[in-house]
C-alpha cells in the first residue's frame, strides 16, 4: 500500500472549516459563491493527523522569555501556513493568496480623541520605537494554538505617540480594505473593513503588543504585514492584522465579530476554558504543528499580568466572550 507522507504544514480536514462563521457556514458559502473564496483547498485538504515535528527553540534571550509561554515554539512553517485572514478567503490556506497584500508604502492614521490627528508612514513609525522580541502563546477561538516569537513594540508606546485626550477610553483599530488584493471583501455579510477594539487600560498593559515581525523576520503578509495587534490573553480575533487606522474613542466600539455573530463573539473575548462558544468547547486547544491537544488556561496563561484589568467586573459569559 502506498502511504502518502503528509508535509507538516498540510492541513487536516477540520482545519479548513471556517468555524468563525458558525452555524451559517452553509448559507454563507451559498451566498458568496465558493469561487471567489479559494475553497478549492477544502477539497484538497486531507483528513490526516499532522506529523509530529521536532521543535527546536533557537535559544531566545531572557528578555524574550519574560512572559515564559511554558511550551515550545510552533515551527515557523506551521505558524506561517495556517492562518485566519478572511480578507483573503475563509480557509486556513491563504498564505499564497495573501502575497497580493500591498505593503509599500504603508501609512497608519491616528485620529479621534487625540491632541492632533496625524498620518505616519510605517517606516517613520519604526524610527520612533524600539523593537523587541516577545514569545507569546496565541489562542484562536476555534480551539487551536500557536506559540510565536513576535518582533514589535509595546502598544503603550503607540498610545504615547498618539497623545490621546483624557476623554479617550477605547482604541478602535482597522485593517486595510483593498478590493483588488482581497477577494474576501466580496463576502457580503461581513462588516468590512475588519475592525476591533480595546480599552485604554488594556492598551497600556505591558502584555499588549504591536507586532511588526515574527521568527526574527519582518511580518509575513499572511500574518498581517507590516503591522498588527497582538493581545495574547484574548481570543485571536482581537489581534487584527495589517492595521491602517487607530482611532481613540469615548465609547466602547462595536467590533467586526460582534456585528457578525453577536451570539458567539463579544468585545472582551478573554480566553476562558469555562465558557464554551455556541457550538464547541473552549476547554482544550490543539497545538498546531503537533498532534497534541492541551488544556486551555484562563487568560491564556497570562492572569498574573492581566487579571487585575478585570477585577470587580462580573465574571460571566459576556465578560469572557
Ligand atoms: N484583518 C484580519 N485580522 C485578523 C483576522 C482576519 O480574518 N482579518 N483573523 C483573526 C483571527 S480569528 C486569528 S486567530 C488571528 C490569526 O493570526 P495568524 O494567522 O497570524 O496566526 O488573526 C486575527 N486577525
Ligand atoms: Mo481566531
Amino acid at each position: 500500500m502506498l502511504i502518502k507522507r503528509i508535509r507538516d504544514w498540510d492541513l487536516p480536514e477540520s482545519a479548513a472549516t471556517p468555524e468563525h462563521i458558525g452555524l451559517n457556514r452553509r448559507a454563507a458559502i451559498a451566498t458568496m459563491g465558493a469561487a471567489t473564496l479559494g475553497f478549492g483547498s477544502i477539497g484538497a485538504a486531507r483528513a490526516a493527523t499532522p506529523m509530529e515535528v521536532k521543535i527546536e527553540d533557537p535559544g531566545y534571550s531572557k528578555a524574550a522569555m519574560r512572559f515564559d509561554p511554558g511550551r515550545p515554539l510552533t515551527p515557523q512553517k506551521n505558524a506561517e501556513r495556517y492562518n485566519n485572514f478572511y480578507e483573503f478567503g475563509l480557509s486556513k490556506d491563504i498564505w499564497q493568496a495573501a502575497q497580493k497584500l500591498p505593503v509599500e508604502p504603508w501609512t497608519i492614521r491616528i485620529d479621534g480623541l487625540v491632541e492632533k490627528p496625524f498620518t505616519i508612514s510605517f517606516d517613520d513609525l519604526m524610527k520612533k520605537v524600539k523593537v523587541e522580541t516577545r514569545i507569546y502563546r496565541h489562542r484562536c477561538v476555534e480551539a487551536w494554538a500557536i506559540t510565536v516569537p513576535w518582533e514589535g513594540f509595546p502598544a503603550s508606546e503607540l498610545v504615547k505617540l498618539a497623545k490621546p485626550l483624557s476623554s479617550a477610553k477605547y482604541l478602535r483599530y482597522t485593517t486595510l480594505a483593498d478590493h483588488k488584493a482581497m477577494p474576501g471583501l466580496s463576502i457580503p455579510f461581513f462588516p468590512w473593513p475588519y475592525h476591533e477594539g480595546m480599552t485604554m487600560a488594556e492598551a497600556n498593559n505591558e502584555l499588549a503588543f504591536i507586532g511588526t515581525g515574527m521568527y526574527h523576520q519582518p511580518m509575513p503578509k499572511q500574518d498581517g504585514a507590516p503591522i498588527r495587534v497582538v493581545l495574547p490573553w484574548k481570543y485571536g480575533f482581537k489581534s487584527a492584522k495589517s492595521i491602517v487606522r487607530i482611532e481613540f474613542v469615548k465609547d466602547q466600539p462595536e467590533t467586526f465579530w460582534e456585528k457578525t455573530s453577536p451570539d458567539m463573539y463579544g468585545f472582551w473575548a478573554n480566553v476562558n476554558p469555562k465558557y464554551p462558544t455556541l457550538r464547541w468547547s473552549q476547554a482544550r486547544e490543539r497545538l498546531i504543528g503537533t498532534d497534541k491537544t492541551v488544556p486551555t488556561v484562563i487568560y491564556n496563561g497570562y492572569e498574573k499580568w492581566v487579571g487585575s484589568l478585570y477585577a470587580g467586573m462580573k465574571q460571566d459569559k459576556t465578560l469572557f466572550m
